[in-house]
């Protein structure tokens, strides 16, 4: 195998980081990415530890100081475009992002968002899947666009909403999910399978019809 060049990734978040850890784990495999920089505007984000141990480096922007959205989004695009990456992902970052700044990182800014989307954008998404009765739920990796959580999907996860389930148990069987098409949907966009062209993903030159979905309803190892 001849050395893949290495994509760089600025990664965003605000909280716990797992799913930056899974894309950290994978970058320590065959993933042909690097992690240039993890920013979170919370500086008690446990993922700056998790980025630390990995010997990355952190920056914090809180963005409480500044005056409107647009001046935070200003400042967060200065600090990122300084690390020349070649893709960014929001990995639980928590602050909506303002139509410039989404424009400006148009194709090459991803999300992961914790529901099946369409379905259910913005918050608490387990608590209202729960509210519905629904028996499925699941999570979508998706380029983000204007429109919040409204991005073209590229890849889902389907799990199960089990009897019992309460909001942090589901949201455990998500999230571990998670884990596995995050890193996923990296991969592709690192190898160069996938693209986007205007407003639509590409996988291997060609349109996606729609969403790739797997179906973890019926695995054995489902939580
Ligand atoms: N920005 C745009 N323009 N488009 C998207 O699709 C985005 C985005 C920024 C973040 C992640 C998103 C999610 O996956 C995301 C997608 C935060 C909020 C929110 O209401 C909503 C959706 C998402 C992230 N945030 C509050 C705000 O005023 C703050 C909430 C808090 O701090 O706890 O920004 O769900
Ligand atoms: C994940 O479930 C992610 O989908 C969700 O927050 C969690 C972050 O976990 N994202 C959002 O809700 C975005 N608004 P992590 O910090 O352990 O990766």
């Amino acid at each position: 195998m001849t050395a893949q060049k290495k994509l760089p990734l600025v990664v965003l978040i605000s909280g716990s980081g797992s799913n930056l850890q899974a894309i950290i784990d994978a970058t320590a495999g065959d993933l042909p990415a690097e992690i240039r920089a993890v920013i979170s505007n919370r500086e008690d984000a446990y993922g700056l530890e998790r980025a630390r141990k990995a010997g990355i480096e952190t920056r914090v922007l809180d963005h409480r100081p500044f005056p409107d959205r647009e001046a935070y989004d200003r400042a967060l695009m200065n600090l990122i475009d300084g690390f020349q990456p070649g893709l960014v992902i929001l990995a639980g970052f928590m602050r909506i992002l303002s139509p410039g700044f989404v424009r400006h990182y148009h194709g090459r800014l991803l999300n992961i968002h914790p529901s099946l989307l369409p379905r259910y954008r913005g918050l608490h998404t387990h608590r209202r899947v729960l509210e519905a009765g629904d028996t499925v739920h699941g999570a979508s990796v998706h380029f983000v666009t204007e429109e919040l959580d409204g991005g073209p999907v590229v890849l889902q996860a389907r799990v199960p909403v089990k009897a019992g389930d309460d909001e942090q148990t589901l949201a455990a069987r998500v999230l571990a999910r998670e884990h596995i098409i995050y890193p996923q949907v990296v991969r592709w966009f690192a190898e160069g399978r996938l693209s986007m062209h205007g407003d639509r993903p590409h996988m291997d030159g060609k349109p996606m019809a729609g969403p790739l979905v797997i179906d973890y309803r019926q695995d054995p190892g489902t939580l």
